[in-house]
């Protein structure tokens, strides 16, 4: 019997030095300690020993059980503290490495223009109106007074998916759209992405733009001039002059076309104004009254004007920005600047 203790004491040693993990560890106290082990069995057949030996084996097997428990505690307790350590030494965070910067998000240049151009319609009484990028023929053209002829419907100008459906060229088909389903008074302002086919540094295949329609009993071109002078006074400056030039769009009789004293030189002539002192800003015009039949207007009854402007365009002058492409490449050095 106490040589099945002293080989038990020895298995044990070998275990404990050899377990290398807890799982090895725990598997050694089941095996030493355990309700099948070595140690429990030795336990259960101390009644078969004589009577006066019992008590001696006893307290010895005994002390040596509470020893081995012992042992395995502190194993235990080792093993732990070397885990930790280790976990410790990997998991090593040098905190004198700079740190990550976070660059916050912002609204992108064109967006914010659009906004503040809103804003100042909106201020003169222009309610919102949205519609699709993808248009048909029929509200892209045909509805604004644009021929088959004309050159902007070209293949060369116009993104065509089909022969009836295009990529819209202007937010004009909003309007058209908005006259559709309302009857006057229409106090509208468009804004969205436009496609034409061209491309340089003052032209990109997609570009933003806002169109403004006015339409009621009575409108007349001081009214276009009215409202389109306090939009140049609120966005660009009171300071800023502003003359009508005759033009010619398909949609509007008459039509002119806007100019502003030059917000880079205040109209004395540099490189941005071509030395002319004056910037082309927008076009408008009073809505031509071929384009009420198409909305069941009565052309006797209401007048309107209209007018839009290229976003692109007005930020490039604003900030002074020569490229267009410059708003497209997301070069943050570039973004980050407004
Ligand atoms: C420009 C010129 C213009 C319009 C857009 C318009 C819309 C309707 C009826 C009549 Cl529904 N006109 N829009 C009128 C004149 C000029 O834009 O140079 N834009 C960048």
């Amino acid at each position: 019997m106490k040589e099945r203790l002293q080989n038990l004491l020895n298995e044990a040693d070998e275990l404990i030095t050899g377990a290398c993990d807890e799982k090895a560890l725990s598997e050694a106290r089941t095996r030493i300690l355990g309700r099948k082990g070595e140690l429990t069995s030795i336990l259960r057949s101390l009644k078969d020993l004589p009577a006066d030996e019992r008590s001696a084996v006893g307290q010895l097997a005994n002390r040596i059980k509470a020893d081995l428990e012992a042992r395995f505690d502190k194993a235990e307790a080792a093993l732990n503290e070397r885990i930790e350590r280790q976990k410790l030494a990997s998991e090593f965070v040098d905190v004198t490495l700079p740190g990550r910067r976070f660059i916050p998000g912002r609204t992108h240049i064109l967006n914010r223009v659009a906004n503040e151009l809103i804003e100042v319609f909106n201020g003169l009484g222009f309610q919102l109106a949205e519609g699709p990028e993808v248009e048909l023929d029929y509200y892209n053209f045909e509805a604004l007074n644009i021929p088959r002829d004309h050159p902007a419907r070209d293949m060369q100008d116009t993104f065509y998916f089909s022969e009836n459906v295009v990529l819209r060229t202007h937010t004009s088909p909003v309007q058209i759209r908005t006259m559709e389903k309302q009857k006057p008074p229409v106090r509208v302002i468009c804004p969205g992405k436009v496609y034409r086919r061209d491309a340089d540094i003052t032209h990109s295949p997609m570009f933003m733009q806002i169109e403004g329609l006015w339409v009621d009993k009575g409108v007349s071109f001081a009214d276009l001039k009215g409202v389109l002078t306090a939009f140049v006074h609120v966005y660009f400056g009171e300071q800023v002059g502003l003359r009508f030039r005759p033009s010619f769009f398909p949609f509007t009789e008459p039509s002119a076309e806007v100019d502003i004293q030059c917000v880079i030189c205040g109209g004395t002539g540099c490189r941005t104004c071509s030395q002319t002192g004056w910037l082309e800003i927008l076009g408008s015009g009073m809505v031509d009254p071929e384009l009420y039949s198409f909305v069941n207007y009565d052309p006797e009854i209401y007048t309107g004007y209209a007018f839009g402007l290229g976003i692109e365009r007005v930020a490039m002058l604003k900030y002074g920005i020569p490229d267009i492409r410059a708003f497209y490449e997301n070069d943050m050095r570039f973004l980050t600047q407004f």
